[in-house]
């Protein structure tokens, strides 16, 4: 956040939000089983370890993002197969919502590729929170970086989350991204939270970082002044024409790490096992739920991509005896 140290003891929540990056390597150097053990002690110290939040995402406005976020097919810089399409009608987005709940979706998140919503960009989305809040579903949006006065009028509006990742480690950002700066998103993620707006903040693993830009990221998830109540750990999607696209994978068990870590470091944060999936396994979810993964997206689509059927997800919960809630 702007003119804060790097580094500070929130007041009074118990937290720590002083770690050292060689403190969070040594959890990922941990023994496997050794760190899935502390993880999911930490777990049921603060969660319901029967329970999954689940979460529906929608793309409102797709593609054409001035942005060059070298993981993202919605990016003008790169030629993928996206379709772009503008700002949804407000009735699409209600019945999507609507659709999201009566399959047990408990929150609604709507993502828009922009840079930054210009006001009046604001107005029909001020409308979505409403209209999607009077459906009985929590709302999220994450529509690029924010002013002050933007994160104002969404919590007016009712807004309950906002989604602003810092996606990967300050030194790996660079390789990542140029047309935004790693202050640029914490400062608005200070303006999210002192609108009073929860705070969703995670990041992208699989793009080709090594072990300590995951614990950089981590880090300073955990470093910040409060902890986002949120954190989606995404495993890439490889999308065709990105940059990205031909990356290696990751160590499916270094995916689980992340999870485990995230959840030591954030205890009382819901871990959102987001992107990738698909290409994973039922084990390897199973894992990540272990490991103290307690969220999910739900649903047939991401933003842009695919995500396991609804039915699929379903019998998982069932096989490993979890409630979505
Ligand atoms: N444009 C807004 C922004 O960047 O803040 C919101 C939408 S953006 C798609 C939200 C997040 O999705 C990104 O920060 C990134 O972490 C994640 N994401 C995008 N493309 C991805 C991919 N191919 N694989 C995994 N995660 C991805
Ligand atoms: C987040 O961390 N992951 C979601 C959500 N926040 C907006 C998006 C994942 C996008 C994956 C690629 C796509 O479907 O376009
Ligand atoms: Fe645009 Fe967001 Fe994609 Fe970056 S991640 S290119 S900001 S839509």
């Amino acid at each position: 956040m702007s003119g804060q140290p790097a580094f500070e003891v929130a007041a009074g929540d118990g937290l720590r939000h002083d770690w050292r990056r060689d403190e969070v390597l040594a959890l990922f150097a941990r023994p496997f089983n050794d760190l899935i053990f502390e993880a999911q002690q930490v777990h049921r110290a603060h969660f319901d370890p029967g329970e999954v939040q689940v979460s529906t995402l929608l793309s409102i406005k797709t593609g054409a993002c001035p942005e060059d976020c070298a993981y993202c097919p919605q990016s003008a810089h790169y030629k993928t197969e996206l379709e772009v399409e503008r700002l949804l009608p407000l009735e699409q987005v209600v019945e999507a919502a609507r659709a999201a709940r009566a399959r047990g979706a408990s929150r609604f998140c709507m993502g828009a590729a922009w840079r930054r919503p210009r006001d009046k960009d604001l107005e029909p989305v001020l409308d979505m929170i409403r209209a999607v809040k009077a459906e009985g579903l929590e709302t999220c949006v994450t529509l690029g970086m924010l002013t002050e006065a933007q994160t104002e009028r969404l919590k007016e509006a009712g807004l309950d989350y906002y989604n602003h990742n810092l996606d990967t480690s300050p030194e790996f950002y660079g390789e990542i991204i140029s047309t935004r700066t790693y202050q640029d998103r914490l400062e608005t993620l200070g303006h999210v939270r002192d609108a009073g707006i929860h705070v969703c903040a995670g990041g992208i693993v699989g793009m080709g970082e090594d072990r300590a830009d995951q614990a950089g990221l981590l880090q300073e998830l955990a470093n910040l002044p409060r902890h986002p109540e949120s954190v989606p750990i995404n495993l890439l999607v490889k999308v065709e024409g990105t940059p990205l696209s031909e990356v290696e994978d990751l160590d499916p068990f270094d995916f689980v790490r992340n999870i485990a870590v995230a959840r030591i470091l954030m205890p009382q944060s819901h871990v959102r096992l987001s992107a990738g999936r698909e290409a994973m396994s039922d084990e390897l979810q199973a894992l990540c739920f272990l490991a103290g993964a307690n969220s999910i997206f739900y649903g047939e689509k991401l933003l842009t991509t695919g995500n396991p059927d609804a039915d699929h997800d379903r019998r998982l919960f069932e096989r490993l005896g979890l409630r979505p809630v």
